[in-house]
């Protein structure tokens, strides 16, 4: 499997949110891909850099006035500088930095790279994209998210085909099932904590369906707190039987390792060996997949969880 990787996602970097009205330590560290980096390199899978694309695939999906607007206020900024925007914000834990558009410009050119190799080789790739993407909506940042490059490389791909997306990272992907609300040619299907206890809050309800031409095609599984490797594994064959029903040109999976039983915001008691089960199980589907990192922030143990999770699935 090709791993798509480059340095330039660690000019963000975020000291602190603000999480109930307290200035906090951000968690969405640099660290976190330089774990997942420094275990694979030891793999036999080779690590490509991404190719350049222009910002119109970020159009695609986002609105002008929002990417503008974070290139604008990234680009007024002094290093070591950082401002929490009061527009186009879903939440105050989503700074921008002097470094900001130009990570999350970066990540998304992982993601679309490893897009493309999927589509031209019909093989599996995974973009070590970082900032995340899930949570930011067609015009508002949040979650530590600014570009959803997993709905961006989606965009792509859907030209060629039927897209599955299977989200399962502990937090909802609100951004990712937005954006494609009301379309029937991409399936957005989601495991991840009762919104009503954890982040995002406002959405990831199983009652959200989809709209319009797009009813049916979005699926929630949200667990409890406190979800165990068996209980996880029951659900995520059901998101696979859906999979397997929509029957689609490709895969792409927001994988976030914050289901991890010591990630530090997250809540649910999945173990390490497990990671390889959840591969595997994806694997089977036997689709052209794409893997987008998400979130994950035990820093520690995120490379091994990531070789887990990449040794299950090939
Ligand atoms: N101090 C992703 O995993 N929660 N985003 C803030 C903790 C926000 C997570 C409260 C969680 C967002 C991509
Ligand atoms: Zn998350």
């Amino acid at each position: 499997m090709n791993v798509v990787y480059s340095r330039d996602h660690l000019i963000h970097n975020p000291q602190w949110e603000i999480f109930q009205g307290e200035r906090i330590p951000h968690v969405e560290r640099p660290e976190r891909i330089e774990s997942i980096i420094a275990s694979l390199k030891g793999s036999k899978h080779p690590i490509l850099s991404p190719g350049q694309f222009s910002t119109r695939y970020i159009y695609s999906v986002h609105t002008k006035n929002y990417v503008d607007y974070i290139k604008r206020l990234s680009g007024s900024l002094q290093e070591g500088q950082s401002l929490y925007p009061s527009y186009y914000i879903l939440d105050t834990y989503t700074p921008i930095l002097s470094g900001t558009y130009k990570a999350a410009k970066n990540a998304v050119n992982c993601a679309l790279t490893g897009a493309q190799l999927i589509r031209k080789e019909q093989q599996i790739a995974y973009a070590l994209c970082r900032p995340p993407g899930h949570h930011s909506e067609k015009d508002r940042l949040g979650g530590y998210c600014y570009f959803n490059n997993a709905a961006i490389a989606t965009e792509y791909l859907s030209q060629f085909g039927t897209v599955a997306i299977l989200d399962i990272d502990f937090h909802h992907g609100n951004g990712t099932q937005h954006i494609f609300y009301n379309r029937s040619d991409v399936l957005y299907v989601s495991i991840h904590a009762d919104p009503s206890v954890r982040y995002p809050y406002i959405s990831g309800f199983s009652s959200e369906n989809g709209t319009g031409e797009g009813l049916g095609f979005n699926k929630n599984y949200p667990l409890p707190l406190g979800t165990r490797n068996d209980g996880y594994r029951k659900t995520l064959q059901r998101t696979l039987t859906d999979i397997k029903k929509f029957s689609p040109s490709f895969l792409v999976v927001s994988a976030g390792f914050d289901t991890y039983i010591n990630d530090p915001i997250g809540g649910f008691n999945i173990t390490m060996p497990f990671y390889k089960i959840i591969g595997r199980d994806i694997a089977s589907l036997r689709l052209p997949t794409l893997i987008v990192q998400e979130g994950g922030y035990e820093i520690t143990d995120l490379g091994e969880i990531a070789s887990n999770f990449i040794e299950g699935f090939t």
